[in-house]
């Protein structure tokens, strides 16, 4: 299975992919954690440039697009061959929130790169993490000190968050857009719910009866 967790800052992301890594390993599910952009030794360099260098809104999404060549070659579809789960934090959803909705990027440019890079390569599930901005800033803030996105406008939040529920309502298949405010322990439920009830078999053998005593009970 290929997991992905999207959405703005502070809906708690971190400690949801924490909390469902940590029920993997408790029922000895392989499983890697990892994130975007980076995952990979060059990926992560990139990172370093994207979060701390300034550069025009191309540059930023040819070099996110490059970080995610390398990490699904290399990291991700080796993973998943292997029968791993592949736990990650944001995917190309970020693109189009960030690079679209955030810099006014043409979706249609950030499409042929995605299609370039991954064709009908897709996560099985992607988990919106949704929270109003404002709090979910605030909440960001509280981590220390900002990275370059973290200094962004309001307005450039605002329009990443309408992207991704626009994203949620567009995939329903794939996404599930989850109220980042309610209790981290409503949210893990939905969430071990959702993954529970996922009834397409995975194309790596594990298939999801819905409800039942699942595999990620407790
Ligand atoms: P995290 O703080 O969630 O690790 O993400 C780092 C930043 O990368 C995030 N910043 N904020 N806020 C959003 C940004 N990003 C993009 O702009 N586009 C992408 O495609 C990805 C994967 C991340």
């Amino acid at each position: 299975m290929f997991i992905t967790f999207d959405g703005t800052e502070g809906g708690g992301k971190t400690t949801q992919i924490n909390a469902l890594c940590q029920r993997l390993q408790q029922k000895n599910i392989p499983f890697i954690q990892t994130r975007e952009p980076g995952g990979t030794a060059l990926g992560e360099q990139i990172r370093h440039w994207l979060l701390s260098q300034a550069m025009c809104s191309d540059t930023e999404l040819l070099l996110i697009f490059a970080a995610r060549a390398e990490h699904i070659e290399t990291v991700i579809k080796p993973a998943l061959a292997k029968g791993e789960w592949v736990i990650c934090d944001r995917f190309t959803d970020a693109s189009y929130a960030y690079q679209g909705g955030g810099r006014g990027l043409d979706f249609a440019r950030i499409q042929k790169l995605a299609d370039w890079v991954q064709g009908d390569f897709q996560p099985h599930l992607t988990f919106i993490l949704d929270i109003p901005v404002e709090l979910g800033l605030q909440r960001a803030k509280k981590r220390g000190l900002p990275d370059k996105f973290e200094q962004e406008t309001l307005a450039f939040f605002q329009r990443a968050r309408q992207v991704y529920l626009d994203l949620a309502k567009q995939n329903p298949q794939r996404c599930r857009l989850i109220d980042g405010c309610r209790a981290e322990s409503d949210i893990r439920r939905q969430i071990f719910d959702a993954l529970c009830a996922h009834d397409a078999p995975c194309q790596f053998g594990h298939a999801f009866g819905g409800g039942g005593d699942s595999f990620l009970s407790e």
